[in-house]
């Protein structure tokens, strides 16, 4: 073989090389384009307790102000059909975590003070996700999952917690504020215990002398109306008893002040890595004891001056991430973990003071119903830069989050976890013509009752009719006839007109889709 032969091989070798690697690097930049598109902007999820649709400004509340909150859906999305799953908190805080449904797991209704971790160690949760994805993570507020293996362990460890299930710090309210104990448990323990003196809770009286809101009802500042009537702390009488740790004792007026200086310590403390924090508000759920400067803020009572309250952490927290220069490097999204209710077991005057307000805005039914009130509530997503303000009719809901900020991150779910949990990233980040869910399951506290949301159509079954529903229907529900209800929402939003019978195909195969979806043990594909 001559020299130039022989050169002109290599030379064709070499250009061979040149493109194999070119074609290498083509098919290595394909596969790994999921890293690329994978952002990893800090997260916090706002969730409000018992916040109706019509609530807050931007949808329609004019007695009551909430700039912050109409300043952050002006900046970013809001949502008209944006849900929570379930119609009580604790079964709603279950999905938010796990993007599961609650109705697949028993005991997941209403915890109790004494409650054990409802969320066993080593679920995958949307904590678990975001640390995966390299994330620092916290939960500040309410809690109300339960804590401990068979129940918290006031004096000693509370674990398994929010620690075990992907959570890097927690700062807490056990339960809600209407159950005992009045206390913040940081992280395993309770904050500033003094060992000399003990936290009992239970569900009996210690004494006799025990004082409790019936035995000292008239030394109360506020009155209960229904149930509530357990020990007293803060002249507050709460459901269930407890005596001791004194000086980990908080005063109710506290609260709000107390999840923002946490909060804004805490994203102070991680503003250089990504975080994700569950900021998960108090406010408005009972007993309703805004601070004294919010006391009187509105016509409506302590459960308007509650949502300034609300509306004003909303605020710091914004503040908190334009002070340091993080609102483009932030995806907020605000919620609530049910719609909302009036009396709720304190004489607030809630009812008395409510006049044109419409805490669930055009829907029926609130907080305990699978009418659209009890789980269509406020929604916004904001990111500066990112989303693109507007509306959007899309369908999404708290569930979704695990699944949507799996997807954002570039993070694997497993199959066996996030049962439900659908990914509609691009319709909460407003993408155009991003479709968001085509069904969603709408529950009561203990999944008795159901509520299908597929399309515009909504079907309405009642386990035990007429008993959790009766409490909020209108006076109209009484005549309905049967445990099946379908209404058509774009004609009928506020779920007043049963079109059952005008639509007997339509009910059955919404009735199947329910089976179906329930009988599955699950809806991710
Ligand atoms: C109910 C309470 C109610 C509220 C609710 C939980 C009575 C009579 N009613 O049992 O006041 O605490 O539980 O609300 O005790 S939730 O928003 O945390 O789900
Ligand atoms: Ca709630």
């Amino acid at each position: 073989m001559s020299q130039l032969n022989i050169h002109a091989i290599l030379k064709r070798n070499s250009r061979y090389q040149c493109m194999l690697r070119f074609y290498a690097t083509l098919l290595f930049l394909c596969a790994s384009s999921s890293l690329f598109s994978a952002e990893t902007p800090n997260i916090i999820v706002i969730m409000a307790d018992d916040l109706g649709y019509g609530d807050i400004g931007c949808n329609g509340a004019t007695a009551v102000k909430t700039p912050n909150i109409d300043k952050l859906a002006a900046e970013g999305m809001r949502f008209t059909n944006g849900y929570c799953s379930a119609s009580t908190c604790t079964p709603t805080r279950f999905s938010l975590l796990t993007g599961t449904y609650a109705f697949r797991q028993k005991n997941t209704g209403i915890a109790p003070p004494n409650g054990p971790a409802i969320i066993r160690p080593g679920t995958t949760t949307i904590a678990s996700i975001l640390k995966k994805a390299g994330y620092t993570t916290a939960v500040i507020g309410k809690w109300h999952l339960g804590l401990g293996d068979k129940a918290p362990d006031w004096n000693g460890e509370l674990k398994p917690g929010p620690l075990e299930i992907g959570f890097d710090y927690c700062h807490l309210l056990p339960t809600t504020n209407d159950r005992v104990p009045q206390i913040y448990v940081q992280n395993h323990r309770v904050l500033n215990l003094d060992p000399k003196d003990p936290l009992w809770v239970g569900t009996k009286a210690p004494d006799a002398n025990h004082p409790t809101g019936s035995i000292q009802r008239s030394t109360l500042k506020m009155d209960w109306s229904h149930g509530h009537n357990e020990t007293i702390h803060n002249g507050i009488s709460r459901i269930g008893f407890y005596t001791g740790g004194m000086a980990a004792r908080f005063r109710d007026e506290d609260l709000g002040d107390e999840w923002i200086n946490r909060s804004n310590q805490w994203i102070e403390a991680h503003k250089d890595t990504p975080f994700f924090l569950y900021f998960a508000s108090h406010d408005i759920h009972v007993p309703r004891m805004p601070h004294e400067r919010f006391q009187g803020s509105t016509t409506l009572g302590f459960r308007g001056d509650c949502i300034v309250e609300f509306d004003w952490c909303v605020g710091e927290l914004m503040k908190t991430l334009e002070r340091l220069k993080l609102s483009e490097k932030t995806l907020i999204v605000l919620c609530s973990d049910n719609g909302p209710v009036l009396d709720d077991g304190y004489k607030d005057d809630a009812v008395e003071k409510l006049g044109t307000h419409e805490p669930a805005g055009p829907f029926s039914g609130g907080k305990y119903s699978v009418l659209e009130g009890g789980t269509r509530t406020p929604f916004i997503t904001r990111w500066l830069g990112r989303v693109k303000p507007g509306v959007s009719d899309e369908v999404v809901c708290t569930i979704d989050l695990a699944a949507s900020v799996a997807a954002l991150t570039g993070t694997a779910l497993t199959d066996d976890s996030c049962l439900d949990s659908q990914n509609v990233l691009p319709a909460l980040l407003g993408e155009s013509g991003a479709k968001g869910r085509d069904h969603l399951i709408q529950q009561d506290n203990g999944g008795v009752n159901f509520g299908l949301r597929m399309g515009d159509w909504k079907l309405v079954r009642m386990k035990t009719k007429g008993k959790s529903q009766a409490k909020v229907s209108r006076k109209e529900r009484a005549n309905e006839d049967g445990l099946h209800w379908l209404y058509h929402l774009p004609d009928d939003p506020s779920e007043m007109k049963n079109v059952s019978t005008e639509y007997p195909d339509k009910l059955k195969e919404m009735i199947s889709k329910l089976d179906e979806v329930i009988a599955a043990g699950r809806s991710r594909k």
